[in-house]
């Protein structure tokens, strides 16, 4: 059963922050490690080969006491368990959450509602290696006997955003054999570039939807299908589709043979799925034995979330600081800027997972919250970053939180390049950090007349997060570790992190206004969308 909701400013631990809140108008960041030579250390956490650094962050060792008195005092421990036993803990959809699922090894049974779902998981896992081997081998023929060169992702949101990430951050692990492409946009030039590239008869498709009703995915689905039937006929269909999905009949309805649709679960949010068969075309890139060491990476930081004490556990603190940020210091923003060119992707797939999982204002029971949730995530892969927006976060305003990643082994090493970028991302994150002041600045010999000018007022909280190398399994574990800091966030807010009643709005809401432009309906909207749909009729 879902633990009752509770309004977390009614408890002590609230009270305590918000006096360490006024109290830490006092010090800075820079005041707290030079006051501590053993912040470092006593700050460092680590585990899944994940290791996060947090003594840049604005905490004292007693806001971190009151952080976790408030985790206790929220009951986050008994949302976690409840959500690894398979509770409905979405209680808006009445849905299990259980993406830790689908990670689980094989062996290991997780009983909901009557049914072991490993055992299903693993039968799925099993069917996808064997197609990912076929299409990887060479095994599995077109129609007219090529062998697979291009895959087209075609699916949207959770159901391309994982995907897509994961394959631009694995890039080291492919063999290059296969180019894939990514397309979700209702734009039509995205299917079109896409397939501009490909030829049909060496062109799988996987149309990856788990409702398979998405209006993006089915509209690009059915050109993709249309192209391919021009070329090949409608018997190529079976060779050449393949679908992920949770609805078997709109599968079979679309054309696609049962024997090739991948099946996932209702318990399998889209934002938490890339680890289901919404990642075949990951598996198909990265092997079964790649894909196999992202699912162990996945479970090793679940693990690590489930058994490791609170004070070194870290998604709990890194969702516990994500709080402090956010309601005690007023910060709206957090930006997560990895320095690693193979994780260009991560900042757009954690948009999805953070905002959507946590832009909430009600809570689970439908009260509204008098806190601010869910932070703005955003970002751009290091250096690149620093030659555009870091100006505002050194100077300006509003104070940006953020994740700086670093990955300390290079897949492709160049001289010291790689050494290059990790000073980068150490001076970025001690000058976010401790700023300088004008005292340091006019001792570089800058006029004083500059020295306003030159000041960094410093004091940005930042997460150092760093792991040895990129790979399967530690993508796993970093992806893992985000979503559980999401958890940890949402159970402290008492909101659900697992619906999105706002995405689903927006499913709905342009269907009519289509007719409209079509001509097909003449229904009223309000009047600024009735001028709006005639003036983009002339214009069209
Ligand atoms: C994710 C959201 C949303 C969803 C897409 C695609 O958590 O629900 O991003 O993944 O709207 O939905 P389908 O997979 O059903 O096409």
């Amino acid at each position: 059963m879902t633990p009752a909701t509770i309004d977390p400013t009614t408890l002590r631990a609230w009270s305590d922050l918000s006096a360490e809140a006024a109290r830490s108008r006092e010090s800075s960041i820079r005041d707290l490690i030079d006051a501590d030579p053993d912040r470092s250390r006593s700050c460092t956490i680590d585990g899944a080969r994940v290791i996060l650094d947090y003594s840049r962050q604005r905490a004292t060792p007693s806001v971190i006491a009151s952080l976790l008195a408030l985790a206790e005092q929220a009951g986050v421990e008994d949302l976690r368990t409840a959500m690894f036993r398979g509770d409905h803990i979405n209680t808006t959809e009445d849905r299990a959450v259980l993406h830790t699922a689908l990670r689980q090894p094989a062996g290991d049974r997780l009983e909901v509602d009557g049914v072991d779902v490993v055992g299903e998981v693993h039968e799925v896992l099993s069917r996808m290696g064997v197609f990912a081997n076929e299409v990887r081998s060479g095994a599995w023929l077109g129609a007219t006997g090529s062998r697979i060169r291009s895959v087209v992702n075609i699916g949207i949101g959770g159901s391309d955003l994982g995907p897509a990430m994961a394959y631009a951050a694995l890039g080291a692990f492919d063999d290059g054999q296969i180019a894939f492409h990514f397309v979700s946009n209702v734009d039509p030039t995205d299917i079109s570039v896409a397939l501009a590239q490909c030829d049909p008869e060496s062109t799988l498709v996987i149309v990856a939807s788990k409702t398979f009703t998405t209006l993006e995915t089915m509209t690009n689905a059915h050109v993709a299908r249309a192209w391919l039937v021009s070329a090949l006929g409608e018997a190529a269909v079976a060779h050449h589709f393949v679908a992920v999905s949770t609805d078997a009949p709109k599968v079979e309805a679309f054309g696609i043979d049962p024997a090739n649709m991948f099946g996932f679960w209702d318990w399998v949010g889209g934002r938490y799925s890339m680890d289901s068969s919404i990642g075949l075309s990951t598996m198909i890139a990265i092997g079964w034995d790649g894909f196999s060491s992202l699912l162990a990476g996945f479970h090793a930081m679940d693990t690590h979330f489930l058994t490791t004490p609170p004070e070194r556990n870290l998604p709990l603190l890194m969702g516990l600081l994500a709080v402090w940020n956010r309601d005690f210091l007023d910060i709206p923003t957090t930006a997560v800027l990895p320095y690693s060119q193979y994780l260009k992707r991560f900042p757009a797939y954690l948009q999805q997972l953070t905002m959507e999982s946590n832009g909430k204002s009600v809570r689970r029971d439908g009260t509204s919250v008098s806190y601010d949730t869910g932070a703005i995530f955003w970002g751009e892969p290091g250096t690149n970053g620093q030659h555009s927006f870091y100006q505002l976060l050194h100077q300006g305003t509003s104070i940006v939180a953020c994740d700086i990643i670093i990955v300390a082994r290079s897949e492709n090493p160049q001289g010291d390049q790689q050494d290059m970028l990790a000073a980068n991302a150490l001076a970025q994150a001690a000058v976010l950090s401790r700023g300088r002041t004008a005292a340091e600045v006019a001792a570089d010999g800058t006029p004083a007349w500059l020295v306003p000018h030159k000041v960094m007022p410093g004091n940005r909280p930042v997460n150092l997060i760093m792991i040895d190398r990129l790979d399967p399994f530690t993508l796993g574990s970093l992806v893992s570790l985000y979503e559980h800091s999401v958890f940890v966030q949402g159970a402290i807010w008492g909101i659900d992190s697992y619906d999105q009643w706002g995405v689903e709005l927006g499913k709905k809401l342009a269907v009519g206004i289509l007719d409209d432009i079509n001509g097909h309906a003449s229904s009223t909207f309000d009047p600024a969308t009735d001028a709006s749909i005639a003036l983009y009729r002339r214009l069209r």
